[in-house]
C-alpha cells in the first residue's frame, strides 16, 4: 500500500510560494505587501519601478485571474530602499475555491518578509456626499461572508484591524480622505437596494466583496494594514441607476493618478 505525502498546511503552502517568490525576483525580503483592487491597476505605475513581474501561477497555491481588468500578476517594485510586493488581482471568496485561496497572497507575503500590507478595492459607497472616484479610508468593517480564513482554536483579537497609525499618515497626505466601514457581501451579485439599506442600518458606509478576510489573515500573521476602497460606484438603488463592470473600471480610469500619488506618498512614509 502506498502512502501519498501529506498536504501542506495553508501556511506551509505560502512558505514555498515565497521561497520560489525570492528565486523569480531575486529579491530575498520584500517590505511591504499592496493588493489592487478593482479600479486600482492604473495606479500602480506610480509606484516606482518594477524590478521583475512574474505571473500569480508560476508560484505554488496560486490559481489564474478570472475578471476582466484583474491582471494575474505580480510585480516587485523598487520603492527608495523598500522592496514592494505588489498583486495586480486578487481571488474573490465569490469564485468558490475557499477561503485558503482567497487569503494564499497574504499569507505569501507575510511569508515573504512583508511586515505591512495595504489592501485596496473598488466598492459601492453608501454615505451622503461621496462620489464616484472618490477614496475613502477602511477604519472597521463587517464580514458578512460567514466565514473566517482562520481553523481551530486561534481567537484572532481583531481591535484597530485597519492601523490608526497607518490611517493618520494618509490624512497627513490628503486631509480631504473621509473614512468608513466597509461591509463585505459574499457577490458575486450586487446587493439589492434593501440589503444597501441594511448595510447602512448595521453601521456600513462601503459595500464590496473583498477585503475583510485579507485583512482578518494579515493580523493573524502579525502585518500592520492599511485598507482604501475606492468608491466607483454609489451602492444600488441610490442612483437611480443599475450597476455596470464598465463603470467601475471608467472610474478607476479616472481617478489613477490621485491614487497612484496617494499610495506612492503612503509607502513612502510606511
Ligand atoms: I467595484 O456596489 C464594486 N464592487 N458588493 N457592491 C458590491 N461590490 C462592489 C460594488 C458594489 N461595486
Amino acid at each position: 500500500m502506498t502512502h501519498a505525502a501529506e498536504a501542506p498546511t495553508p501556511y506551509e503552502l505560502a512558505g514555498s510560494a515565497a521561497q520560489r517568490l525570492a528565486e523569480l525576483t531575486g529579491v530575498e525580503r520584500h517590505d511591504i505587501a499592496l493588493v489592487l483592487g478593482s479600479g486600482w491597476l492604473p495606479a500602480v505605475d506610480a509606484l516606482g519601478e518594477a524590478t521583475a513581474e512574474i505571473d500569480t501561477t508560476d508560484l505554488p497555491g496560486f490559481s489564474a485571474a478570472a475578471v476582466a481588468g484583474h491582471s494575474g500578476k505580480i510585480r516587485s517594485v523598487k520603492s527608495g530602499d523598500r522592496h514592494l510586493l505588489v498583486f495586480l488581482s486578487r481571488t474573490h471568496f465569490y469564485e468558490g475555491k475557499g477561503v485558503a485561496a482567497v487569503v494564499h497572497p497574504i499569507r505569501t507575503a507575510a511569508a515573504a518578509g512583508c511586515s505591512a500590507i495595504v489592501l485596496t478595492n473598488g466598492c459601492g459607497g453608501l454615505k451622503e456626499g461621496w462620489q464616484p472616484g472618490q477614496p475613502v479610508l477602511i477604519s472597521d468593517h463587517i464580514n458578512l461572508t460567514g466565514t473566517s480564513p482562520i481553523v481551530g482554536a486561534n481567537f484572532v483579537d481583531l481591535t484597530d484591524l485597519y492601523s490608526p497609525r497607518l490611517r493618520a499618515m494618509c490624512q497627513e497626505v490628503d486631509p480631504s480622505l473621509d473614512e468608513g466601514v466597509y461591509v463585505q457581501f459574499p457577490g458575486p451579485h450586487y446587493e439589492t437596494p434593501a440589503e444597501v439599506r441594511m448595510a447602512g442600518i448595521l453601521g456600513g458606509h462601503l459595500v464590496g466583496m473583498s477585503t475583510t478576510l485579507e485583512a482578518i489573515a494579515a493580523r493573524e500573521a502579525g502585518m500592520e494594514i492599511l485598507g482604501i476602497s475606492l468608491v466607483t460606484n454609489l451602492a444600488a438603488g441610490l442612483s437611480g441607476e443599475p450597476l455596470d463592470h464598465e463603470e467601475v473600471l471608467e472610474a478607476g480610469k479616472a481617478a489613477a493618478s490621485r491614487m497612484g500619488g496617494l499610495l506612492s506618498q503612503v509607502v513612502e512614509r510606511i
